[in-house]
């Protein structure tokens, strides 16, 4: 018997957690944490020992698929990526660049192939019909660090290990491990931070796991979250608690974000929000007095009507109380390989061109994904005939679903780099399968930029690479080698510029990720110049992991703005406090009517967006996807604990079993995403045992954050009706 043991860390969620994966003879036979990474410390969560599931299940597809009338029929690599380059070809040729639209999923940035390399296949295509599950996420944040910071990912992080309060807003770190926030063992950091003296206040619609660890509770009105941010901020002013300190050295504008907030007082946002006036002005004090404090929020008030603006008010707390880049407070990690000071930087732009049907903005060259299923419908010059998906299932992911099914039934051609058949990928022509996270190399690329603690660490593949599988990032090369044949896109461009072009291209299809990770790292913040001297040979002497210590200030040399100062503000928010500022006088802040529910999401730490549910041992067990309902709301509509209701919203409606809980604020109900298994076509035999419904075939992709483009995913008006009621009215 031969028996290894690997060193690897999760590619799952954002923690990153380091794993010590036990094979014999070919086969895992246990999935434990590694006490030894300096990150993780031995955290691990269920899911990590699902990743032997997704390994080994029978499901996950091996080999590219076609699919012929109503079959899919396993075809070979060569024959598949010329067929695919055709047709794409065709499209671009007759249609224009704009006809092919791109979306990426989640996974993507959890995966370095595809973070190096998905740009030798889409630089190619050169659509800007690009999508991605930015604009279901974390697109506020982004847009914000890209105004204040000038750079898209220079995001700030509570610096836990070190704080003592922390104002958390819409988000459950208990269940999701953390978001824009790598904190693995979250909860043993909470407790450590408690002894030491600290609190924890959260603010969320629903009792959560994190509620139930943190010192404070308050349950808000959904979307409401910018009135209280805005009513905080104006209670540090108006008391004369601001206290930037070294910040004011390099930030304009507090001025005027003072006199911006004026209007919004903590009792017009008591109205709103639900939380009383003196509450409010008891946590700004505090966080003001505290020293090291971080004010975070993350989907919860990211993916709501006032997104931009809540993360634009986070930002701005941190930043008047002298918590930016301070210890203890928001600060901004600096990771091994720099995607921030690297080369091919890419700061951000915001605007630069607007979707064709709608109008909405792009932000680094990506649409809000809202926009996709009209993009496809819309006939006209500039329409998106056929779709490119990678690592993502926006059929599940993204608002109104069963529009965006009509959508993908009606391209002229599909095709997507997944490994599983999803209730998205089953609309494709054909389907490329990549290996699977075990048999590839990992380093992560993303994550680091957003960690509670500076390291870096390499693991190679845990299993060899099956003959005649491709890595994702082989098969962008391909693809985009394929592609530029038939397109030549260059063609009309001087010779030199056109060698130029060439030359580039060349370079990066020779470098697999390895050698650009190489590279990035010597040339990095720890490399060749640093105490660390690190390389990719040190860190492949090192699998645990290497520790680059704590956060450390790092403002203003770091900022990328071209004068290295903040704008605390800027034109596009003073008109939004404007908007704010009327919907709070016309009482329009609060969006339901009589009768209406807002319905909000939920995480659990046994699921994993959409894909994880063919694991038998995560979804085993009592049903997980039930509609949350305060007990008050089910007996004013002659509902009881248990019965299957129908939830109805402008886009569509779904069946579901109600659960009573008092740990919902009254006029909330909430459905956890990534659900919806039943549909025809999807080959996850486990899951399709256990569907459960979509939320987003209720959720609307009309209801937006005005002023990014991402969607509100809570706060959607609903109503709920007891099935019997639903079916004599129908
Ligand atoms: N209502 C509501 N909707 C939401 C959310 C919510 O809270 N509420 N959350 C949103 C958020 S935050 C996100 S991030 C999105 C996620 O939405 P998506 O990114 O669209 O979907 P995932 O469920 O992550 O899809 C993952 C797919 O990637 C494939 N995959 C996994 N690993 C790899 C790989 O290495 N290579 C390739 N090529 N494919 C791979 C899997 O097989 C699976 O099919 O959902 C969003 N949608
Ligand atoms: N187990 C597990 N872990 C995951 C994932 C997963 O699917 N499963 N997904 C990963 C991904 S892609 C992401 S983006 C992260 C997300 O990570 P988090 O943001 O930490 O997770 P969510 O559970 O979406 O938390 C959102 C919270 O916002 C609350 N909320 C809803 N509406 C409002 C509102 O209007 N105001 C306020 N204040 N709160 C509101 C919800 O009740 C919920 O508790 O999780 C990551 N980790
Ligand atoms: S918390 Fe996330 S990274 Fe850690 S083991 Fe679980 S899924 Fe993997
Ligand atoms: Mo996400």
């Amino acid at each position: 018997m031969s028996e290894q043991i690997h060193y690897r860390a999760c590619n799952l969620c954002e923690a990153i957690c380091g794993l010590e994966i036990k094979v014999r003879d070919g086969r895992i036979v246990s999935i434990k944490g590694d006490t030894a990474d300096p990150l993780s410390r031995g955290h691990i969560c269920p899911k990590a020992v699902a990743l032997q599931d997704l390994h080994e299940d029978p499901d996950r597809l091996r080999k590219p698929q076609k699919r012929v009338g109503e079959q899919w029929v396993e075809i070979g690599w060569d024959e598949a990526l010329d067929e695919v380059a055709d047709r794409l070809a065709a499209i671009h040729k007759t249609h224009g660049a704009n006809s092919i639209a791109a979306y990426l999923g989640n996974p993507s940035v959890h995966n370095w192939g595809n973070l190096t390399h998905s740009s030798a296949f889409l630089g190619v295509l050169k659509t800007r019909s690009r999508f991605s599950a930015t604009s279901v996420d974390q697109l506020p944040h982004q847009l914000v660090a890209y105004w204040l910071y000038g750079h898209q990912l220079l995001v700030s992080v509570p610096d836990i290990d070190r704080s003592r309060f922390i104002l958390m807003l819409g988000a459950n770190p208990m269940a999701s491990n953390g978001s824009l926030w790598t904190v693995p063992d979250f909860r043993e950091r909470l407790k450590a931070m408690q002894a030491r003296g600290g609190k924890l206040v959260l603010i969320d619609p629903r009792r959560t796991e994190t509620a139930a660890v943190a010192d404070e509770h308050h349950f808000i009105r959904p979307g409401t979250d910018a009135a209280l941010l805005l009513a905080l901020l104006h209670t540090i002013f108006g008391e004369n608690l601001a206290q930037p300190g070294r910040l004011a050295d390099f930030t304009d504008g507090l001025d005027a974000v003072a006199e911006a907030v004026r209007p919004f007082t903590p009792e017009r946002a008591a109205q709103v929000c639900g939380i009383d006036a003196e509450t409010i002005r008891r946590i700004a004090r505090e966080f003001a007095a505290s020293g090291a404090a971080a004010a975070y929020g993350r989907m919860g008030v990211s993916t709501q009507a006032h997104g931009t603006l809540c993360q634009w008010a986070l930002a701005v707390l941190n930043i008047v109380t002298g918590n930016l880049d301070r210890e203890g407070g928001m600060m901004f990690p600096l990771p091994a390989m720099d995607l921030i000071r690297g080369a091919g930087s890419k700061p951000g732009h915001f605007g630069a061109w607007r979707s064709r049907v709608r109008g909405l903005p792009e932000f680094g060259g990506e649409l809000p994904v809202a926009a996709l299923a009209e993009e496809i419908l819309t006939p006209g010059e500039g329409q998106v005939r056929a779709l490119v998906t990678i690592a993502g299932n926006p059929v599940l992911s993204t608002p109104n679903g069963r529009q965006l099914e009509r959508a993908l039934s009606s391209l002229d051609f599909m095709v997507s780099i997944d490994y599983y058949r999803n209730e998205t990928t089953r609309f494709a022509d054909y389907i490329l399968p990549p290996t699977g996270a075990l048999e590839h190399d990992h380093y992560d690329i993303i994550f680091h930029h957003f960690a509670v603690r500076n390291t870096a660490r390499y693991n190679a593949a845990v299993f060899p690479k099956p003959a005649g599988s491709l890595h994702d990032w082989e098969i962008f090369v391909r693809l985009g080698r394929r592609l530029r044949a038939r397109l030549r896109p260059d063609a009309r461009k001087p010779l030199l510029q056109r060698l130029g072009a060439r030359l580039k291209d060349e370079v990066m299809l020779r470098m697999p990720p390895h050698r650009l990770l190489d590279i990035a790292l010597r040339r990095g913040p720890y490399g060749k110049n640093g105490a660390h001297g690190l390389s990719l040979n040190t860190l492949k002497t090192a699998p645990h992991g290497v520790d680059l210590g704590p956060l450390r200030p790092s403002l203003p040399e770091r900022l990328f703005t071209k004068d290295r100062r903040i704008a605390a503000i800027n034109e596009a928010i003073v008109q939004e406090l404007a908007r704010y500022d009327r919907l709070l006088a016309e009482q329009q802040a609060a969006r339901p009517r009589e009768g209406e529910l807002w319905l909000i999401g939920r995480r659990h730490v046994r699921s994993n967006n959409s894909w994880m549910h063919n694991a038998q041992r995560l979804v085993k067990g009592k049903p997980r996807h039930q509609l949350f309902m305060h007990p008050q709301d089910l007996t004013a509509r002659g509902i009881e604990d248990g019965d299957r209701v129908r939830v109805v919203s402008r886009v569509g409606s779904v069946e579901v079993e109600v659960q009573a809980t008092e740990d919902i604020m009254r006029g909330v109900v909430s459905l956890p995403h990534g659900w919806g298994h039943a549909r025809a076509g999807v080959q996850q035999r486990i899951a399709r045992q256990q569907p459960g419904q979509s939320v987003n075939d209720l959720t609307d992709e009309h209801y937006l954050d005005a002023l990014s483009g991402n969607a509100a995913l809570n706060g959607v008006a609903v109503t709920v009706v007891p099935l019997g009621a639903a079916a004599r009215a129908a």
